[in-house]
């Protein structure tokens, strides 16, 4: 009886009210758990503060905290161009109009490389804590709390009961780690720093370790980032004393431990700030505050953006199980939670990585333990970095993709050289990468490096924030940005003598070449490039016409109308190609030809029904097992498709077990439910949160869809805080498929158009006529596609649709139901 008490009393107590046991059922609660420490980094769990980053193991007898700080890179402020290619540019864009394609790739391998590839992002090392006490650890919990974005670890040594708390605060600017026992005078542990780099220890004042040093050369490029961790202890009773190269905390009742990390970085051409010193402010501000302080207003501060959605897809037993459990059986039954909790972690991990005034997620976020990670863990833009934020308007975190606006308005200053030094043109280019430089000239070699359109992309990222704020302040403030976009392709798009079409050349279709006719990438037309600069061009046109620029807004109609059309191939599908190359058997984990269809909007099954069924039949081609990111991409690209069984199946592909029993690694999801390229990439983690969303509501299309591919098993279920284009936002309960209730709140007034596969009523819907008004719901002009034949095409079986339309104002709440 009594055991029975206190063991509540401490469950109650050390968990801040929220009754949780070790081993029993989580409910939906969101919160990743374990009843083992991590064994391994994938097995860790990340805590951020947009700055600073760390993976906490939970490890009771030796605590590891990997530290990261997001300006640590290799290197210092450079550039990457190579002149020399504006000398060959005419000679490279002839021999490929004459077919000689491998020519080209080897000359532009000679002219356009300048041997620099970008920097790498860099571990600072990691805190380790030793507890010196091998008693054996029963009733052991560990946790990532996603609505507290705490992690906490719960064990038993003898009879005592341990808890450890880690945070990484945004308004306090620093990591803190609380220590905790049940009995007192049972803390003990030694604690030290370290890195696999070189650094230097010092005891500072008041028991204090820092750590400095400078981030690592790299190809011919001098570190120049020079670093500072600051360890600092504050314990109630006991003692504190300094040990060889730690600091020890003897028979305390509890321990905090205050990290603070900073470097010498302010901008890309700018690493003239000092580390020790901004280290030290942030953590004497910290210093003032006790744990409970500090936590609370990093809980205030994290939910003020996590609680604006919530998801219910039904829950079931599985949730008794721990986390890795869940991903090792979820493609084995029924777990509808274990995708709302990815879709939770998703949003978590863009709060967490990604926050105003920072650097933007790049390809692990923030988190990373190595001096060389894989693809430098820099940005990659012909893909990862644009997936990393598709989840940032809908979820509603558009604070969190300020970050890469500013990258997008700093790429936009360095491009200007790379656009006038390479390729002798007005405005800005970038190629597939950058990194904390902002480099803009290509990397890696022609195959993969030979795409000028990063900036084509990453712009599109600019405008949908304009689409879903209708902010015409911000819609200014990034318009030179887009105007100078443009104003590179007007100057180097040339006139393909075969088509007459206006082409970008030499361009890849990211990171593909057409196997069947030759295995050069290079080449001329590509649809992606086409359909880039078809948004670019028309999207850029229109912010021209709302701010007045007239003259500007023309010319990019004149010239999109000399644009290449999407072409649908002989076995019906979309071709990737200029001529139709494509490979029935290619699977490739890139999809670039479906841009059309997601993230972009012009292939529709509405307006563009063929360009539909040959996106469809390019998909089916492609199939679904893949690299982590590419499923991801998948889950959206079925979800457009209007298919939510086979967005489900490739959700079920993504979070099955990277780990295999051999040892080996595929493309899927680790224990923390970071996303397996393999290795980690957490754009897959980002793709896939946007994927669930998709399913769910979409708004790109001329109307909010309600419910537009939901998968069966999600038979009943509960959204709200969704955003659309417009300033909608969706909130709705469905049964067996069909929405019940659905709330749409205004914030900018206008016409709805709301889509439903079911009917509707509520007051002052209409059933909708005509164009809908609304220049958010706008879609875009498409020219019509050429068909090799009509016979290949698949039939085009859509579900009946009710169309409405509401007039809203702003601040004001819409109540629809079901008839
Ligand atoms: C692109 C992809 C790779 C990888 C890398 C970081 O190059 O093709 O699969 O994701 O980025």
């Amino acid at each position: 009886m009594e055991f029975w008490w206190k063991s509540l009393v401490w469950c109650m107590v050390s968990l801040y009210g929220s009754i949780i046991c070790p081993g029993q059922v989580a409910g939906q609660e969101l919160k990743l758990w374990y009843d083992d420490p991590a064994a391994s980094w994938v097995e860790a769990l990340p805590i951020g503060n947009g700055r600073l980053g760390a993976m906490v193991f939970g490890d009771p007898y030796e605590e590891v905290i990997q530290l990261n700080e997001n300006t640590l890179y290799a290197g210092r402020p450079h550039r990457n161009d190579n002149p020399d290619a504006k000398e060959a540019l005419a000679e490279v864009q002839s021999m490929i109009f004459d077919g000689q394609y491998g020519a080209a790739q080897h000359r532009i391998n000679e002219t356009f490389f300048s041997g620099i590839n970008g920097m790498p992002y860099q571990t600072m090392g990691q805190l380790k804590l030793y507890f010196d006490d091998e008693r054996e650890v029963k009733e052991y919990r560990r946790e990532l709390d996603l609505k507290k974005a705490l992690v906490t670890t719960h064990y038993k040594k003898g009879d005592t009961h341990f808890t450890t708390q880690v945070l990484a605060s945004h308004p306090d600017q620093v990591m803190v780690i609380h220590l905790t026992a049940d009995k007192p005078g049972a803390i003990h542990f030694t604690a030290l720093v370290d890195r696999p780099g070189p650094f230097q220890l010092q005891h500072a004042a008041n028991g204090e370790l820092l750590m400095t040093g400078t981030s690592g050369d790299h190809e011919g490029i001098k570190g120049g980032v020079e670093f500072a961790t600051r360890v600092r202890v504050k314990h109630s009773k006991g003692e504190m004393v300094k040990t060889g190269e730690g600091i020890a905390v003897n028979n305390a009742n509890s321990a905090t431990i205050y990290i603070s990390m900073a470097t010498n970085f302010k901008q890309y051409d700018d690493i003239s700030g000092n580390a020790v010193e901004l280290s030290k402010q942030h953590l004497e501000k910290a210093l003032g505050k006790s744990f409970d302080q500090i936590r609370k207003s990093h809980e205030e501060d994290h939910r003020r953006y996590f609680d604006r959605v919530s998801l219910d897809l039904g829950e079931s037993e599985a949730e008794k199980d721990p986390t890795d459990k869940r991903v090792e059986n979820f493609s084995k039954r029924d777990d509808p939670g274990l995708a709302a909790l990815y879709f939770q972690f998703g949003r978590y991990l863009l709060i967490a990585a990604s926050r105003a005034g920072g650097q933007p997620a790049n390809l692990q976020g923030i988190w990373n333990d190595q001096l060389n990670p894989a693809w430098d863990s820099k940005y990659t833009v012909n893909i990862n970095t644009e997936m990393n934020y598709w989840p940032s308007e809908i979820t509603h975190l558009s604070e969190m993709n300020e970050p890469l606006v500013e990258m997008v308005r700093e790429l936009s200053q360095t491009g200007r050289k790379t656009a006038k030094d390479m390729y002798g043109a007005r405005g800005w280019a970038m190629h597939h990468n950058t990194d904390l430089w902002r480099i803009t000239g290509p990397v890696d070699g022609a195959f993969w490096g030979m795409w000028p359109m990063g900036g084509a992309w990453l712009t599109q990222h600019l405008l949908d924030k304009f689409d879903f704020s209708g902010d015409t302040t911000y819609l200014k403030s990034i318009y030179p940005i887009l105007k100078e976009a443009c104003l590179f392709y007007l100057d180097i798009l040339k006139v393909a003598p075969e088509t007459g079409w206006k082409v970008v050349v030499p361009s890849i279709s990211p990171e593909n070449a057409p196997y069947l006719d030759h295995d050069a990438s290079v080449g001329a037309g590509h649809t992606m490039d086409n359909q880039l600069l078809s948004d670019l061009f028309q999207r850029t046109s229109r912010a021209a016409s709302i701010l007045d620029d007239k003259a500007f807004a023309e010319q990019l109609k004149d010239s999109w109308a000399l644009l290449a059309p999407m072409q649908i191939g002989r076995w019906g599908q979309l071709q990737e190609w200029m001529y139709d190359w494509d490979n029935p058997e290619d699977h490739h984990r890139h999809v670039s030809h479906l841009y059309g269809l997601y993230p972009s909007n012009q292939i529709s099954p509405y307006h563009t029904p063929k360009l539909f069924q040959a996106a469809k039949t390019s998909l089916m081609a492609r199939g679904d097992e893949s690299t982590g990111w590419s499923m991801g991409w998948k889950v959206n690209l079925w979800a457009r498709l209007l298919d939510g069984n086979h967005a489900l199946k490739l959700i079920k592909d993504q979070l099955s077990p990277s780990i295999q029993a051999d040892g080996k690694q595929k493309g899927g999801t680790y224990p923390n439910l970071f996303d397996a390229h393999p290795p980690f990439q957490i754009d897959g983690n980002f793709g896939c949160a946007a994927g669930i969303a998709e399913m769910l509501v979409q708004s790109h299309d001329g109307a909010i869809h309600l419910l537009p591919a939901l998968p069966d098993a999600w038979e009943t279920g509960k959204v709200s805080g969704l955003r659309t284009r417009g300033g909608f936002e969706v909130e709705m309960a469905w049964k067996n498929g069909k929405p019940q209730k659905v709330t749409i709140s205004s914030t900018l007034g206008g016409y709805c158009r709301i889509r439903s596969y079911y009917p509707l009523s509520g007051e002052g819907l209409q059933p909708a006529t005509g164009e809908i008004s609304n220049p958010f719901f706008q879609t875009p002009e498409v020219k019509p596609a050429l068909v090799a034949s009509a016979s290949t095409l698949l039939p085009l079986v859509l579900d009946e649709i009710y169309e409405y339309d509401l007039s809203t104002k702003p601040g004001k709440k819409y109540e629809l139901h079901a008839k």
